[in-house]
């Protein structure tokens, strides 16, 4: 049966990671906020270690590519049934395989995934997965930007983290969302906090006023500025203002 942690009814969000590696897991998950929300029950973290369904004597998970070449390759008869014993644990939410090669992982994405049951995350290792796996198990190849890593596992906890801080009851009031980098499509605003002047620089005049119309209007256009400066890119088929 479904443990129901929230007054909403919602069963916890479950996350699920297929690693050779469960002892980095969850690592800095286990730190402030997310923890908090682990430990309230509002989601859950599994991982699952890859050789466990290794085969052989050796339990052995990789083999060389196929066609030659350097390294090793995550075999496709290892992955489909720790895919499928991953499923059994975690229905319902979607396969992704965190990749280099996946759709960037972009805030719209995160809000997706933590609105749904949960997911399951396969971090991979090596020179990669056999491709066959990827339509095979329906996979969906996600990136958290275009740089190389050593493996899957840091890009699963990026998502991770993302998703389980939107998740009902993780954040408190206070942190009201709509504040945020990207919900509003812009960069954050500049903040300021005690003292008044810190080595010379002093805190914009407008921010002391005391006019929360004219401050909303400063920060508003602040982070429209930095947006345009930084990353046009946001900008693009932006709504206007
Ligand atoms: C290694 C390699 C070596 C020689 C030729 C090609 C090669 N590709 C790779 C490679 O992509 N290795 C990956 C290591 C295999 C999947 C797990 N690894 C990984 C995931 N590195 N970086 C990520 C990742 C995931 C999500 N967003 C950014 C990076």
């Amino acid at each position: 049966m479904a443990h129901f942690p929230s007054s909403d009814g919602r069963a916890a969000w479950r996350a699920s990671v297929l690693t050779l590696f469960p002892e980095m897991f969850p690592g800095p998950l286990s730190i402030s906020l997310v923890a908090q929300a682990l430990e309230a029950g509002l989601w859950s973290l599994d991982a699952i270690q890859i050789r466990e369904f290794g085969l052989g004597r050796h339990k052995q998970v990789d083999d060389t590519p196929t066609g030659g070449g350097a390294g090793m390759v995550l075999r496709a008869d290892v992955l489909g049934p720790a895919l499928d014993h991953a499923q059994t644990v975690n229905p319902g939410g979607p396969l992704i395989y965190l990749s280099p090669r996946g759709e960037p992982l972009t805030q719209a994405i995160v809000r997706e995934l933590a609105a749904g049951p949960g997911v399951t995350l396969l971090a991979g290792r090596f020179e990669g997965i056999d491709e066959r796996v990827i339509a095979g198990r329906g996979l969906r190849e996600i990136s958290i930007g275009d740089y190389v890593l050593s493996g899957g596992e840091l890009a699963a906890m990026v998502l991770i983290d993302a998703a389980v801080r939107l998740l009902p009851g993780v954040l408190g009031a206070a942190d009201s969302l709509t504040h945020e980098s990207f919900e509003n499509g812009l960069l954050e605003y500049p903040q300021y906090t005690k003292p008044r002047d810190w080595e010379g620089q002093t805190v914009p005049e407008v921010l002391l006023s005391g006019d929360h119309k004219r401050i909303a209007e400063w920060r508003n256009s602040e982070a429209r500025r930095l947006t345009r400066e930084r990353r046009p890119d946001l900008t693009t088929g932006k709504k206007p203002g």
